[in-house]
């Protein structure tokens, strides 16, 4: 796992776990894009499956209200829109 030198540290200090969790689909393109974007911005995440039927779909709608993904949740932020999540990590993980 790589770490960047980041405005907000991409870890929880007293964790040591991602504060960003991303839920996806396998092969969704949207959630591609926001991987790919994470990627390079080297934003440590965690990703969650939100396929139909699993825990993590389960848990996606309960946080955001609907079974769509890209879904980003970092502490009370909770976003779906790839475009935004990516604008959303542009903002809080600017490398010095
Ligand atoms: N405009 C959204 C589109 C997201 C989207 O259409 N996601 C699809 C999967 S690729 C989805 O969640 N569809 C609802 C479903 O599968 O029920 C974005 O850019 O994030």
């Amino acid at each position: 796992m790589s770490l960047a030198i980041v405005e907000r540290p991409s870890f929880n200090s007293f964790t040591f776990w991602p504060m960003f969790k991303l839920y996806t689909y396998a092969a969704c393109p949207y959630c591609e894009k926001v991987r790919s974007a994470f990627a390079e911005m080297d934003v440590v995440y965690e990703e969650v499956d939100a396929e139909r039927g699993t825990p993590g779909s389960a848990e996606l709608v309960k946080l955001g209200g609907k079974q769509q993904v890209p879904f980003l949740v970092d502490g009370e932020t909770h976003m779906y829109e790839s475009a935004d999540i990516i604008a959303y990590a542009r903002e809080h993980f600017k490398k010095n």
